[in-house]
């Protein structure tokens, strides 16, 4: 009864808030005032066990049919190797891009050539990589906001970055540093994105060349990779970019200075210890090898000055990669370390871009360093050499203050109004604290919202811009546990919505059955102006132009040229222009098919029975693929978009004579 009367309350409290803020804007004053909430509300509620704060939550998240979110979450698909955009607050998934593994439904790297020459620019050595590790992506900024433009994301597995084009979510490009075969502390970008920075993660010999793990010290080593992106070409031109040489200290998350750190960037580190494994030569297993110390090292970098320094010409060319090498970091005041407790993971830079926060992991407390310190540190020579010459800067010349949260603190993010929130990973937590400013006193613990399960990443909306939006923060929680109809031993991980404007409330749980989240970024929706059509008949998508293989209604053809077949074909509603194509067996055929559709969303899609092709032809687009007609026979190929009621008649025989 006691439930009933609340539920009463509430429903009722809800409805006079909305009347209420609705005076003046017509449409949806009238629609709840006039109507009010449906009689059967209440029976709704009481039925499926609602309590008031569900009833919250459903009302605060729910998107009605026909209408947008206000946010689009950009989210790693983890060793699924793509990135998913979901709408928040409804948490409604909205596409899954395609990065690093091949994808049918958009026809990417299933035989369309200019998708396979972007996975192709990810190829190590001679290996085709065709799977990834996605881990971090980061919006393109202007001043340190960001502008919708564009979004990368780092490989982890195999040391790489793609680049992915917001006007038509897809990926144009994908990097491989010639140096380093895994990466971490990756993509974030600087203020402007002149630079996506990379660090390594697990360090091996420059170029991943032999040599004995018991020379470890001695010739293996990490980088710090600016990549230059050049805005107009809407590429990364790694002949403009560089790479910082770091001892062989296992870099971790990293961070670009804003504001009054700009032109600085900061990585964290563990294994300072220099710990090789062996845990079947008698040594300790890796993860107590690589504990040992109570400190280990934030890396400081200065990638303006380091850019100097390249251009100065004081570098190594090592792999095709301008390197600057240790002691010309050193020299040259690029490259300084400051001691962290104790293999720490993530590392955040406040939105005024004063304070660099470092979450513990094994240590319960978040570290704050000030800028200003460490710039007076370097300016005093503060500092005492590690073992490969690196300055480490004196930890209580440059530490702020400590706050100590509980167990596991790993990410931190901000909501603009002087808070920051860090995810616990062993309390399942998130901690919310107060930024002190200069004033180390000032800083405290304010409260603590458990989240289901060990929670690894936390992204708040526009959180690692200048200015954060508050309002909403995603838990990104590795465990899943109970939370969702089972579905075997492989479990969705669980995304939790909060609701940040007051005391943190979890106001949806969304299974995510694509691929582990590791980060992800929240951008406003309108910051973003997609195309829904390429601008012109025959474009190419990667090209970003008109392709030369363009065809025009009325220009179909199928040219020979002794055994090399060129196809020129076109799509539209609802037939494939050739729809019979003859070969012989021994054929080597290159096929070209336009959509000449000009209409939004009327988009075909290709598949050839017994080829591995699988193509999508959007509005406007030119698409290509290429196959050896090996086996003579009789094949079907079709449209595999419910195009039209037609649809099914969208196809075409293709015979192969032997
Ligand atoms: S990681 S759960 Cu790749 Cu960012 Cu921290
Ligand atoms: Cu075109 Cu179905």
């Amino acid at each position: 009864m006691k439930r009933l009367i609340l539920l009463t309350m509430i429903l009722l409290l809800l409805v006079s808030a909305l009347a209420g803020c609705s005076k003046g804007k017509e449409t949806p004053t009238a629609v709840v005032a006039e109507g009010g909430l449906p009689a059967d509300a209440m029976a709704i509620a009481q039925e499926r066990g609602l309590t008031p704060a569900d009833i919250n939550a459903a009302l605060k998240t729910f998107v009605p049919s026909g209408k947008w979110d206000d946010y689009y979450m950009f989210t790693s698909g983890g060793h699924s190797g793509n990135l998913i955009v979901i709408g928040i607050p409804s948490m409604r998934i909205l596409k899954n891009i395609a990065v690093f593994t091949p994808e049918a439904w958009q026809g990417y790297g299933i035989g369309d050539l200019g998708s396979e020459a972007v996975l192709d620019g990810g190829n190590v050595d001679d290996v085709k990589i065709r799977m990834g590790d996605s881990h971090h992506p980061a919006l393109s900024e202007t001043a340190g906001d960001y502008d919708g433009q564009w979004v990368f994301i780092n490989d982890k597995a195999s040391a790489r970055v793609a680049v992915i084009d917001l006007r038509d979510f897809r990926t144009k490009q994908i990097v491989k540093d010639p140096n380093i075969i895994s990466n971490h502390g990756s993509t974030f970008v600087t203020p402007n994105t002149e630079y996506v920075i990379q660090g390594t993660q697990y360090a091996v010999p420059m170029g991943w060349e032999y040599a004995p793990i018991e020379n470890y010290k001695e010739e293996y080593r990490a980088v710090i990779t600016l990549w230059k992106f050049d805005r107009d070409k809407g590429r990364i031109i790694p002949e403009e970019s560089f790479s910082i040489e770091v001892p062989p200290y296992w870099q971790d998350l990293c961070d670009a200075g804003k504001l009054v750190s700009e032109g600085w960037g900061f990585c964290n580190s563990f294994n300072t210890e220099l710990f090789t494994g062996g845990n079947m030569q008698g040594n300790p297993q890796f993860e107590s090898g690589v504990s040992q110390r109570d400190m280990d090292y934030l890396h400081i970098f200065n990638w303006k000055k380091a850019a100097e320094v390249i251009a100065a010409g004081k570098y190594e060319e090592i792999n095709g990669m301008r390197v600057i090498r240790i002691p010309t970091a050193v020299e040259e005041g690029i490259l300084y370390l400051a001691p962290e407790p104790k293999s720490p993971h993530g590392v955040d830079v406040t939105p005024d871009g004063k304070y660099i926060v470092v979450a513990g992991k094994l240590d319960p407390h978040v570290t704050v360093y000030a800028m200003n310190k460490i710039e007076q540190a370097i300016a005093d020579k503060k500092w005492a050499p590690d073992e490969f010459g690196v300055p480490v800067l004196d930890f209580d010349s440059v530490m702020l203050a400590q706050v100590e949260l509980g167990l596991g603190p790993l990410h931190t993010q901000f909501d603009g109004q002087g808070n920051a929130y860090t995810s616990l990973f062993l309390d399942s937590a998130l901690a919310k604290w107060k930024l002190g400013g200069d004033d180390p006193a000032a800083y405290a613990l304010l409260e603590k919202t458990p989240v289901q399960y060990n929670v690894g990443h936390i992204a708040a909306a526009e959180g690692d811009t200048v200015s954060p939006d508050g309002k909403y923060l995603v838990a990104l929680n590795k465990w899943a546990l109970d939370r969702f109809l089972p579905v075997g031993p492989l479990l969705p991980q669980n995304l939790q919505l909060m609701d940040i404007t007051g005391s943190p409330q979890v106001i949806y749980d969304m299974a995510m059955g694509v691929g582990e989240p590791h980060y992800a970024q929240i951008v406003k929706a309108d910051k973003l102006s997609p195309i829904n059509v390429y601008p012109e008949i025959g474009w190419d998508p990667i090209e970003w132009k008109v392709s030369e293989f363009a065809t025009k209604a009325g220009e179909e053809r199928i040219e020979r040229d002794g055994n090399q077949v060129t196809i020129f074909s076109t799509s539209i509603r609802s037939h494939l222009t050739p729809d019979r194509i003859e070969l012989k067996q021994g054929d080597h055929v290159t096929w070209h098919i336009t959509n000449i559709e000009t209409a939004h969303d009327a988009v075909h899609g290709f598949q050839l029975g017994g080829q591995n092709v699988s193509l999508s032809i959007e509005p406007s687009a030119t698409v290509s693929f290429e196959f050896d007609a090996n086996n003579s026979g009789t094949y079907a190929y079709y449209c595999t978009e419910f195009c039209s009621a037609l649809h099914l008649e969208m196809m075409g025989y293709m015979l192969v004579a032997p």
